[in-house]
């Protein structure tokens, strides 16, 4: 997918980031906020990735979403080739279980910022909502957007109640905490 009027870049090293990366574009696209998605690998198109960086700006994008497993330099080769914020999102796609590409992302050295979210699927939700606070600072159709959103994930959670079941509860918890509201059926 790419849109010419895209104000989010969102890159991922591999088309196998793509099931944790749709999620970004899913929430940027429930936000109205026009995306682009690239595959483009920091080390198997180095060149490539480059390019996409230093024509960022040129190209409107305000903030870029980098997500990628393993030796997860993708962000970080981002960052150095633009000013353009960069916010990783690491990718669970070793044994290492994420924490290899986490920790290449958020170690950044300093100069060369790389904001890192959660490993996998909140990390690349989260990557979205924060790229639209960033937008949403200049733009009050976003920003009403975004707090639409928010207030409708607060209700939902109020809607689906606070108490619980006893069964579901379980009777030791309860004991030990006998203030928690619970259903009496
Ligand atoms: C990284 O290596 C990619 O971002 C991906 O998460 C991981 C594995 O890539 P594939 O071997 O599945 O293409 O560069």
């Amino acid at each position: 997918m790419s849109q010419s009027n895209a104000r989010v870049g969102i890159v991922m090293g591999s088309r196998s980031d793509l099931g944790i990366m749709k999620k970004a574009a899913e929430t940027l696209k429930s936000l109205e906020i026009p995306c682009e998605i690239r595959i483009s690998s920091a080390h198997r198109t180095p060149d490539w990735c480059a390019e996409y960086a230093e024509t960022a700006e040129e190209r409107g994008l305000e903030v870029i979403i980098a997500g990628a497993g393993a030796a997860a330099a993708l962000p970080g080769c981002l960052a150095a080739k633009t000013w353009v914020p960069i916010l990783g999102v690491p990718i669970d796609a070793t044994p290492m279980g994420g924490m290899d590409a986490l920790l290449c992302m958020a170690q950044m050295p300093g100069g060369v910022p790389v904001g890192t979210l959660a490993v996998g699927n909140a990390g690349a939700k989260n990557a979205a909502l924060l790229a639209a606070r960033m937008i949403a600072l200049k733009d009050e159709s976003v920003r009403a957007r975004l707090k639409t959103f928010i207030e409708k994930q607060t209700q939902k959670v109020m809607d689906a109640g606070v108490e619980v079941s006893l069964e579901e509860l379980g009777l030791e918890v309860f004991v030990a905490n006998p203030s928690i509201p619970i259903l009496i059926d």
